[in-house]
């Protein structure tokens, strides 16, 4: 062993006042104020200026940035969020957002009161991160960027105030970065607050106002044959799902982190690509065409076996087959890119859109107005496919053109292009491990569902027992799911497993083949186990 001469001589440690002084978690704070005063600020001058008109909502960083992230999440993790938050899987985002900025805040003062220049440009980067989640948003300008600037501006005042000596003093020898106590508890307090202040009053600005008041102005078309749920079409069966979804309980599943909030006076759709008359169509001109009203199930291709990401509302649309034969579809077409207000794309199928099956630019749901989060003012809804290659929310276009030129979002993550809804059932009562006692009657029941096909047929079946048939709700239509009840005697003792499945109008049996949702739809039985004692 050498003796290291390198070795500097160890520096004196700065005399420490513990009365004076913070000790080592101040500069970690410091970092987060910083950070947060820079979201904050940012957040509420986008606010402001998206409620006076002067900036587009991509404006704001933190849906920005969720959106980007969004866009770029890997297939994997998307499908991992999807099944394990199911549709909290936007609030998980937001959560696990703020946790990484925070912890990024944290690091960043940690290092400030070291290496001042190196934390310095961590801001920096971190404002680049969010300049190009701003700027690559579909529709979003140069002026999107001046929140940000007004943001990071003031964040720099913030940072100089907490890390003066570290990147102010050029040349100049190093002063401990430890703060006077009262004198940082006094500032690091105000900036605090001011930034929650700042960011609670972003939340408060109404920026969706004047769409919101044009939402609630609206009275909807009247279809040529209004549509009314027949009195009596449903099964009385406690636990069992509604025929018709209420709006405020329908699944939602889209890839934008806040529905759009969209002014239909300023909205408009075009219809272009491989086309004879391409077109633009503004709300009034959607809602002038005739109307259909009709009940249809949507269904998400995510939706495991048993589960509830499918629901059954009344729509009101026009049909999209004679807006596509108006504008002249052209020889050799077979796939429709639909693109929404941010730039999100869905592909479908044209002779989906074609053929004889309602498929609606839709505008009203349940008899109200497409709710924000439900692709307001104008979504397709296209009977028998699922949603990810059809029912288009808050639509901006539509390019015909061909499969084997474009890809969409999902399709590029490896879902199928053509997305026919397998025909399934669910049940939904009774509960798992619900225990009955020998003889008593158990009432199983449950939904089941072809679109564009119809259900003709549902069964139950006890453990092997033969398969016995249950009663139906009176069909909707060929595009509605059904209800279906069917009673047992308890018998045997211990755990019994039930297990349903349908037969579509066609005769087609549904399969006990298990799949996976990825690429086109889960499929196979849905059972569950009772107990009989
Ligand atoms: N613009 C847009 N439309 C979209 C999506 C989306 O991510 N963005 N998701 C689709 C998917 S995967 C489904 S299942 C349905 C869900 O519609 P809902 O949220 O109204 O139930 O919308 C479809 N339309
Ligand atoms: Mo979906």
């Amino acid at each position: 062993m050498t003796t290291d001469l390198a070795t500097p001589p160890t520096q004196p440690a700065p005399a420490r006042n513990p009365e004076n002084t913070v000790s080592r978690w101040w500069a970690p704070v410091a970092g987060l104020i910083v950070v947060v005063v820079a979201f904050a600020a940012t957040e509420l001058v986008a606010a402001l200026g998206v409620w006076a008109g002067l900036f587009n909502p991509a404006a704001a960083p933190i849906t920005s940035l969720a959106n980007t992230f969004i866009v770029l999440t890997p297939e994997w993790l998307k499908h991992f969020a999807i099944v394990t938050f199911g549709t909290n899987d936007k609030v998980a985002l937001e959560v696990g957002m703020y946790a990484t900025i925070g912890i990024a805040a944290l690091v960043i003062g940690f290092i400030a009161a070291r290496w001042t220049k190196i934390a310095l440009a961590a801001v920096v980067v971190l404002a680049v991160i969010v300049g190009i989640a701003v700027i690559t948003r579909a529709n979003a300008t140069i002026f999107d960027l001046l929140p940000l600037a007004i943001g990071i501006a003031l964040a720099l005042i913030v940072f100089n105030k907490f890390f003066p000596a570290r990147w102010t003093a050029t040349g100049a020898p190093a002063k401990p970065g430890v703060p006077d106590r009262r004198q940082f508890f006094r500032s690091a307090g105000l900036t605090a607050a001011g930034a929650v202040v700042a960011g609670g009053l972003s939340k408060v600005v109404p920026t969706g106002a004047a769409a919101i008041q044009s939402r609630s102005e609206i009275v909807l078309p009247k279809a040529a044959k209004p549509y009314v749920v027949p009195a009596g079409s449903s099964l009385d069966v406690p636990g069992i799902t509604a025929l018709v979804t209420p709006n405020k309980d329908f699944y939602r599943i889209d890839a934008s982190f806040q529905p759009p909030i969209i002014n239909p006076g300023t909205w408009s759709m075009q219809i272009k690509g491989l086309v004879d008359n391409p077109m633009t169509l503004t709300y009034s001109d959607i809602s002038a065409r005739p109307m259909v009203e009709a009940p249809i199930t949507l269904t998400c291709v995510s939706n495991e076996v048993g589960g509830t990401l499918v629901g059954n509302a009344v729509w009101l649309g026009t049909p999209i087959r004679t807006v596509l034969q108006e504008a002249g579809v052209q020889q050799g077409a077979d796939c429709v890119l639909c693109t929404d207000v941010n730039g999100f794309t869905l592909s479908a199928p044209l002779e989906a859109l074609m053929d004889d099956r309602e498929a609606l630019f839709a505008v009203g749901m349940n008899g109200e107005p497409l709710p924000f989060e439900h692709g307001f003012p104008v979504r397709m809804v296209v009977p028998g496919l699922y949603g990810f290659v059809s029912a288009t929310k808050w639509i901006a276009s539509m390019e015909l053109t061909t499969f084997s030129k474009v890809s969409a979002y999902w399709t590029q993550r490896g879902w199928s292009d053509h997305g026919p809804i397998k025909l399934s059932s669910r049940i939904d009562t009774p509960a798992g491990f619900a225990s009955f006692a020998v003889g008593e009657s158990v009432v199983i029941g449950g939904m089941a569902w072809a679109q564009n096909t119809g259900v003709a047929k549902v069964e139950v079946q006890v453990d092997d027992d033969p398969w016995a048939e249950a009663t139906l709700s009176k069909p909707l239509s060929k595009d509605s799911w059904v209800q279906w009840k069917y009673t047992w005697k308890a018998k045997g003792s211990g755990p019994r497993t039930l297990r349903v499945r349908a037969t579509d109008a066609a005769g087609k049996v549904q399969t006990d083949q298990r799949a996976e949702p990825i690429p086109d739809g889960s499929s196979g039985w849905n059972s569950r186990t009772i107990t009989v004692t």
